[in-house]
């Protein structure tokens, strides 16, 4: 039997070794903006509880867009929480989030830990096979401020997330983001980086991917944003066009988001 002495040691150690695990990290870009990945902030046993307990109970909708009379689904499932308050006006019409579960009050206090930084939204992803997807973009609405702070929490399967920069094309990364990670981005990132996850021909399980930022005011009318027929430009497979504006689509995604 072990004496209280050899008791207090161990969990002294175990005590260690978690705060260890959980904050891990690793710096994947220090060039104009900063990206931190943690690839621990929750145990497997955490994760997979959080994987499914949000798989179940998050409203997730399916966003169609239309546009010059074409009807686009999203590649993926999503759904918006936060602070009531927050909304989107679209078409004269204010769109509110779902109000926090105490599930993602949860998972919000580890981002805030984490990132040292309060946030009032989030935004979920459920991409439900490898012909889900989110391609080149950088999450640079007006809303979210100049240098947003933005944690990404991963649940279930691995997918692969890619960094580009705007204009040193050397610069790429690649990076698995695994069940219970984070990934930290800020400073001046979204101005000079683009990311994406891309589908792929793997097969795979689905992954649910938390956005968490700060929203500063309430979104602008969707008639602010100008489109060229030359701007038709989905993260679909099937409507592609040669001439994009991705950032611009971006944003109109960002829009329908709230609004279907
Ligand atoms: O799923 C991810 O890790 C990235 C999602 C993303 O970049 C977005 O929704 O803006
Ligand atoms: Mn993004």
């Amino acid at each position: 039997m072990k004496s209280p002495v050899e008791l207090n040691e161990q969990l002294v150690k175990e005590a260690f070794r978690l705060t260890n695990f959980k904050t891990e990290k690793r710096l994947v870009v220090d060039t104009d903006g900063e990206v931190i990945f943690y690839p621990n902030v929750f145990s497997i046993q955490e994760s997979d509880r959080l994987f499914s307990d949000l798989s179940s109970n998050v409203k997730w909708k399916k966003y169609i867009i239309h546009i010059y009379g074409k009807t686009i689904p999203l590649p993926r499932l999503t759904s918006w929480y936060g602070d009531e308050g927050k909304s989107y006006i679209y078409s004269g019409i204010q769109q509110h989030p779902e109000p926090w579960t105490p599930t993602l009050t949860l998972i919000k206090s580890k981002a805030e830990e984490i990132s040292e930084v309060t946030f009032n939204s989030v935004l979920l992803n459920l991409y439900r096979d490898g012909k889900d997807s989110v391609s080149w973009h950088s999450d640079d609405e007006p809303e979210l401020g100049k240098n947003p702070v933005i944690a990404s929490i991963s649940l279930g399967e691995t997918r692969r997330f890619s960094l580009k920069h705007k204009i040193s094309q050397d610069y790429k990364v690649n990076l698995d983001l695994p069940n219970g990670s984070l990934l930290l981005m800020k400073g001046e990132t979204q101005h000079f980086w683009k990311h994406q996850i891309a589908k792929t021909a793997k097969s795979v399980e689905h992954r649910i991917q938390l956005f968490f930022d700060f929203w500063n005011k309430t979104g602008c009318p969707i008639e602010e944003i100008q489109l060229s027929s030359e701007d038709l430009y989905y993260d679909t497979w099937r409507f592609k066009s040669d001439k994009f504006q991705r950032d611009k689509i971006h944003r109109v995604q960002k829009l329908f988001y709230v609004n279907l």
